[in-house]
């Protein structure tokens, strides 16, 4: 189902020179603003995210925000939210998410995101399709014309039974046609996610021309688990760039 898009865009003030590192943590301190005491809230994955669950342990720690539960998409994030004393809970225990705040790897006009170069999509696609509204945090650096447009993975988990066969015939669904499929390596094995998966990168050379299509090919292959293509998902999208901070929803 298509959510409701509107295009309210707000800009706070320009920053100076900021670095990038900066800019995704204005952009993160801004997504935080949607959390209120006694919400629960799915904790993203990545640098940019990571700044919001720093916020988020930072405000709780001072007394502004109250009965928070995490829900981490990762267990790097699990790690993160414990140390800073977030009370977290499973998607089993909280099935209802208030607010999600989370990174994306390339954001496109209609606010279709790519996810995923971290390897925790499948974690971070099933909190976010729970949470009332998702918070997607990004510098401008992210932002394509159309998604696969910045010529970096767009990742594909898959299970490790047959994963060059699995590999094979995503590369030659007609739906991404011209990709290139590589399986991620971390070092001279194959990556494995939180899942216990594996994960297959794929490259174009221009943008996917209909990412709905190439969406429902690549899922309807067995073997797939799920693929870095978040459509319709996206509520709130906050930019940080050297203009200052724009928020489209
Ligand atoms: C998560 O972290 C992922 O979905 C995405 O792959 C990555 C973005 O990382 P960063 O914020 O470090 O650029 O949000």
């Amino acid at each position: 189902s298509v959510r409701p898009f509107t295009s309210r865009r707000t800009c706070v003030a320009p920053m100076a020179a900021l670095s990038q590192d900066e800019l995704k943590q204005q952009a993160a301190w801004k997504a935080v603003e949607y959390v209120k005491s006694g919400m629960v809230v799915g904790l993203g994955t990545g640098s940019t995210a990571a700044f919001a669950v720093d916020r988020i342990g930072q405000l709780m720690k001072e007394g502004t925000l109250k009965d928070i539960i995490g829900v981490p998409t990762s267990i790097r994030t699990y790690e993160q939210a414990k140390s800073l004393g977030i009370p977290l809970a499973t998607l089993d225990e909280q099935p209802k998410i208030d607010v999600a705040i989370d990174g994306a790897d390339e954001v496109d006009p209609k606010l279709d995101v790519v996810k995923g170069r971290g390897g925790a999509l499948l974690r971070e696609k099933m909190v976010e399709m729970a949470s009332a509204k998702f918070v997607c945090i990004v510098d401008d650096t992210k932002l394509v014309e159309g998604l696969g447009g910045s010529k970096l993975a767009m990742p594909v988990e898959i299970v490790q039974f047959c994963h060059k066969y699995t590999l094979n015939r995503l590369a030659a669904l007609p739906e991404v046609a011209g990709c290139q499929a590589k399986l991620r390596m971390e070092g001279d094995k194959p990556y494995v996610t939180d899942n216990s998966n594996y994960i297959v990168d794929l490259y174009f050379e221009t943008p996917i021309k209909d990412s709905a299509a190439a969406s429902k090919a690549i899922l309807a292959l067995e073997g797939v688990v799920d693929h870095g293509l978040f459509l319709d998902m996206v509520d709130v999208c906050i930019i940080a760039g050297k203009d200052g901070v724009e928020v489209q929803e």
